[in-house]
């Protein structure tokens, strides 16, 4: 059933775990990313599609994935993130790589958090149509509009770059330039862009970075956005220690024959393909 192309292994020991956080009690609009984790994990299923990678990585073989379920979202958000803090570091502490299922970008917080305590000098690769540097949003400091605010006051980041960026205000302009952000807007998007990070690279994946041609089911329609195709290729063409990612703010409410999920599940792929990479070249070294 949920198996991540026939990819997920019951194992005690692995080297990529994904974790599920239903939550979307931070979004400010409309609700629904509290499904995504579901419809990530059905529109995986080995049933549908297999486990190798455009990389020429078998999934299944090359590496040991597994699903360690949802993160209980019961209670209030310190709570909820204090678990979240707690259930990614229980994978980091075993070497593990976490991909974390969204649920609302306010989830990325304590996840950065438990990532920024395993790897003090963490880089972040932020794919967004929006910045979510508000500095709080209808009164709320951690809603899903500010978790990269919050990222940049604790320290998380030592480097943050930002990408597909198409939504940015004033304010978060100014936030951005104050803390060194690079910013790559669409506007200013070239196909050849590559990118390279010298230390472990953190990836939080917002769906709504891509065009919603490609990914309707999101909360916040912003047109003018990535194809999955230059998505997956700027992936391919990272230079980078992937430690771990998160994809958040799937919508299945407003998505449409399941194609968002699918382009998350692609995105995961490919990313867990260059993570095994890097897991394959840490074994040789060794
Ligand atoms: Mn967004």
């Amino acid at each position: 059933m949920n198996d991540f192309g026939g990819a997920v292994k019951e194992n005690d020991t692995y080297n990529i775990a994904i974790l599920g956080v239903p939550y979307d009690g931070r979004s400010s609009y409309i609700k629904g990313p509290s499904k995504g984790p579901q419809a990530i994990r059905a529109a995986s299923t080995g049933e549908a599609i297999n486990a190798w990678t455009e990389l020429g990585i078998n999934l299944e073989d090359a590496v040991t994935i597994v699903d360690l379920g949802d993160v209980d979202v019961a209670g209030n958000f310190s709570d909820i993130s204090v678990r979240i803090e707690e259930r990614v570091w229980e994978i980091l502490a075993k070497d593990g790589l976490p991909i974390v299922l969204g649920g609302d970008h306010s989830i990325s917080l304590p996840v950065v958090r438990a990532m920024a305590k395993k790897h003090p000098l963490l880089d972040i690769l932020h794919f967004d149509a929006h910045p979510d540097l508000y500095e709080e949003f209808y009164g709320d400091r951690y809603s899903h509009a500010c978790p990269f605010a919050r990222i940049l006051d604790e320290g998380l980041a030592k480097n943050l770059v930002q990408v597909g960026i198409r939504a940015s205000t004033g304010a978060h302009r100014q936030k951005a330039a104050a803390f060194g952000v690079r910013t790559i807007t669409m506007k200013d998007w070239q196909d050849d862009l590559t990118l390279a990070f010298s230390n472990p690279l953190y990836i939080s994946f917002d769906v709504d970075v891509l065009d919603p041609a490609f990914a309707p089911g999101v909360s916040h329609l912003e047109p003018g956005g990535l194809s999955t195709r230059q998505v997956v290729n700027l992936l391919h063409g990272l230079e980078a220690d992937i430690v771990g990612m998160d994809v958040v703010e799937v919508n299945p409410a407003r998505d449409i024959s399941g194609i968002t999920a699918a382009a998350a599940v692609k995105i995961i792929m490919e990313a867990a393909a260059k993570m095994t990479l890097s897991i394959q070249a840490k074994q040789k070294e060794a």
